[in-house]
């Protein structure tokens, strides 16, 4: 995107409410938040759950101004380990403080609730916790690689009892499109290459439906002699996520950290029928043999979630890492939201489907309190169809496995257009957009040729000589949300 749409997006961000904090995520006029912003609509009255896996340097961010002091929000650790958390690798993660920060972002006057979980046990106390709390919107930017992925499985479940519950359960697809495969292994295995970052930790997940058959996932680093030495093999279960009899398999290796050597993965089907192995990776990307097909794990799989993949907020294009629905199926993702965006100045360029998450949570609460003070339904239903209904459709026509119904927006209407042209051989067109969200730009065409392309609401143009004949003049303005209002006025010149 070109230097001078950013200006607009931050002019846009400095009428931005002061209880946003230092830094507004571009995420939030790119859905057409300040269209909501303007009318005082922040949030107010709602209250939104960020359940994460960590919130570690929470007060780091308050004090940047980024989130309210901490006895402004609801704090609650299933973690025994406490708010600050720990990554499948031990780590504290500040990842639910980034996930807040941008909601808070999108919707300052909601109230946060922090919530924090390890294990899968936990999530499920969590959530069922949230559901009891009557909160109705929860913003959930992490997944279990812990098999099935059809909807089925523990966590699953969980997040649909919370949705029947009342609560709106926004769920990142996950950021697998690049790193998962799927496919038939012989007795011989298939090698698939990966290139990690030396100190970088390896941890894999194989998967298949019958318990009859036996697969597994291999670790190999390459000595300085050029053999292939196997490091470590997983070991298979029935999966602990899967619904008791389903005999769905889980074979999983335990973190290795990678070095500068070559390292490769083979996965191997040894005994039983044959079988479509799904295999996740939790940090190294298979390179050309990723299968991003089918590459959403759990809970963004459950019905009851909203599943959002994600796009760079300056573009439309989905983010090659955004896991993927089923070729065919239109029942996953349910949205894309915009990521790469920068919420704290000390965090510039948080990324991923967790983001694009937050935001879409965001822009729930904001549509709740809307609907509510209209006087109309909020359930999750509602606010689900409200959403998906104006998306920016991209991709395919309709639904489809990458981006859902599209582009997740506050703002779905276009720019209105006030036109006027003058007299004379070299005619004046003088154009007027106004809009509640932030124009991104007003084009004047003639004759089907761009005239001018202005990134502002008003614009004036001195048309070239009019040919004989009629004269076709098109002024389009789109706002920042992908609205886009067009007028055209024909002109005629005596032959
Ligand atoms: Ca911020
Ligand atoms: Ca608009």
């Amino acid at each position: 995107m070109r230097a001078t749409t950013a200006a607009v997006i931050l002019a846009a961000l400095a009428s931005a409410p002061a209880a946003q904090g230092a830094l507004v995520s571009q995420g939030g006029v790119r859905m057409g938040a300040d269209a909501l912003w303007s009318r005082g609509v922040l949030g107010s009255g709602q209250t939104v759950a960020i359940l994460d896996e960590g919130f570690a340097a929470l007060d780091r961010s308050i004090a940047l101004g980024e989130l309210p002091p901490r006895e402004a929000m609801t704090i609650r650790a299933f973690d025994p380990g406490g708010l600050d958390g720990t990554t499948e690798f031990g780590q504290p993660t500040q990842h639910g403080v980034r996930m807040a920060e941008i909601a808070h972002d999108i919707a300052p006057g909601a109230h946060l609730a922090l919530v924090a979980y390890r294990t899968p046990a936990q999530f499920e106390e969590a959530a069922a916790w949230i559901a009891a709390q009557g909160i109705p919107v929860v913003s959930h930017s992490n997944s279990f690689l812990a098999p099935p992925y059809d909807g089925t499985g523990r966590a699953a479940q969980a997040v649909d009892r919370a949705a029947a519950a009342g609560v709106l359960w926004v769920n990142s697809a996950g950021n697998y499109g690049q790193r998962h495969w799927r496919g038939a292994a012989s007795a011989d295995g298939v090698v698939l290459p990966i290139s990690p970052s030396p100190g970088s930790p390896l941890l894999l997940s194989l998967s298949w439906p019958d318990p009859a058959a036996a697969a597994s996932v291999a670790v190999e680093r390459q000595d300085p002699s050029g053999a292939w030495v196997e490091v470590q093999r997983s070991t298979a279960a029935p999966s602990a996520n899967a619904p008791a009899g389903s005999g769905v398999m889980h074979a999983a290796t335990t973190p290795i950290t990678a070095d500068a050597a070559p390292w490769r993965i083979v996965v191997r089907q040894s005994a039983g029928p044959a079988q479509t192995l799904s295999l996740f990776s939790y940090t190294a990307g298979f390179g050309a043999s990723a299968v991003a097909d089918g590459s959403i794990p759990t809970p963004g799989d459950a019905a009851g979630a909203l599943t959002v993949g994600a796009v760079k907020w300056t573009g439309t294009a989905l983010e090659p890492y955004s896991s993927r629905g089923a070729a065919g199926s239109t029942a996953k993702p349910d949205l894309v939201g915009p990521t790469y965006v920068t919420s704290n100045p000390e965090w510039p360029g948080t990324a991923g489907t967790s983001a694009a998450t937050a935001h879409v949570a965001g822009a729930a609460v904001l549509l709740r309190q809307a609907r509510l003070a209209r006087g109309l339904p909020a359930a999750p239903a509602d606010l689900r169809a409200q959403l998906t209904a104006t998306a920016l459709g991209l991709g395919a026509p309709g639904p489809d496995p990458l981006y859902g119904a599209g582009m997740a927006r506050i703002d779905s209407t276009a720019p209105a257009l006030s036109v006027r042209i003058g007299p004379g051989a070299r005619r004046l067109v003088r154009v007027q957009a106004a809009d509640e969200g932030t124009i991104r730009h007003v084009r004047i065409s003639m004759n089907g040729r761009a005239l001018r392309v202005v990134r502002r609401p008003v614009v004036g143009v001195r048309l070239p000589v009019l040919r004989p004949g009629l004269n076709r003049v098109t002024i389009a303005a789109e706002d920042m949300a992908g609205n886009i209002g067009t007028r055209t006025r024909v002109l005629r010149r005596a032959r």
